[in-house]
């Protein structure tokens, strides 16, 4: 597994918006990610943290996970603008509340539309992990409900988790068809590497898109060391 290099590539024409950093990782196949380490400033993001702490209505649902239930590994809130479409993965369906019941969840919004011209986010799923033993398992964001080639949009805020990717194996094999050579060359062509790892840091952004739902799973796996508090919010358009 390969850490991202940090290259940086302006990718908005605000110069602000370029001291950023906006690190590009191309995964191929029309898959890429974004980070933006430093998206929302230090003191910033710690008052959207407390506020979001303290005001959402965290629930920890029963999920069904390969025909089981369980207890889904975090804390969760949804949150749609009206006259969507429910939302229901693993068998859960949450309730959706409204953007108006949590105006600074608006002002987040509108950073990151700021930052990602052309995007119109309409959804956000929020996570809290409380410690070390929350996580995610691997998962694509693939539902229908986000159309072929979804933008998503993850802001974190407190402590520093690592999120994974990883190629989904068909992926892979669709690649050597469509290209009809085999793997060991394509290989040493294109140095391709099948998983990547980043640490999301307190007030950055990360944004998946192009095929990355489609080809790629992501993780954030149980870290011993990540002992405090972590809010995750993922901005999605429902098509
Ligand atoms: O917490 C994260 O960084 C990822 C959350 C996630 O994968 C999801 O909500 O689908």
């Amino acid at each position: 597994m390969l850490k991202l290099k940090a290259v940086s590539e302006p990718t908005n024409p605000n110069p602000s918006d370029n001291a950023k950093k906006t690190q590009r990782l191309d995964l191929g196949s029309g898959s890429e990610v974004l980070y933006i380490p430093k998206f929302l400033s230090y003191d910033e993001a710690w008052k959207f943290f407390d506020y979001l702490n303290d005001h959402i209505p965290w629930t920890r649902p029963t999920i069904r996970v390969f025909g089981r239930s369980c207890l889904q590994p975090r804390d969760t809130c949804y949150v749609a603008s009206a006259g969507l479409p429910d939302l229901i993965y693993s068998g859960y369906q949450p309730k959706a509340y409204s953007w108006d019941d949590f105006p600074p969840l608006k002002d987040i919004l509108d950073a990151v539309h700021k930052a990602l011209p052309g995007s119109r986010f309409n959804s956000l799923l929020l996570n809290r992990y409380k410690g070390s033993n929350d996580y995610v398992s691997w998962h694509a964001d693939d539902e229908k409900l986000y159309g072929p080639a979804p933008e998503i949009a993850s802001v974190s805020f407190g402590c520093e988790r690592e999120f994974l990717l990883k190629k989904k194996p068909g992926a892979s094999s669709q690649e050597r068809r469509s290209d009809g050579e085999p793997m060991s060359k394509r290989v040493k062509k294109s140095n391709l590497v099948d998983q990547h790892s980043f640490t999301l840091k307190h007030g950055s952004l990360l944004v998946m898109r192009g095929h990355t739902q489609r080809d790629w799973l992501h993780s954030v796996p149980k870290r011993a060391k990540a002992d405090a508090t972590r809010i995750n919010l993922t901005f999605r358009h429902i098509v």
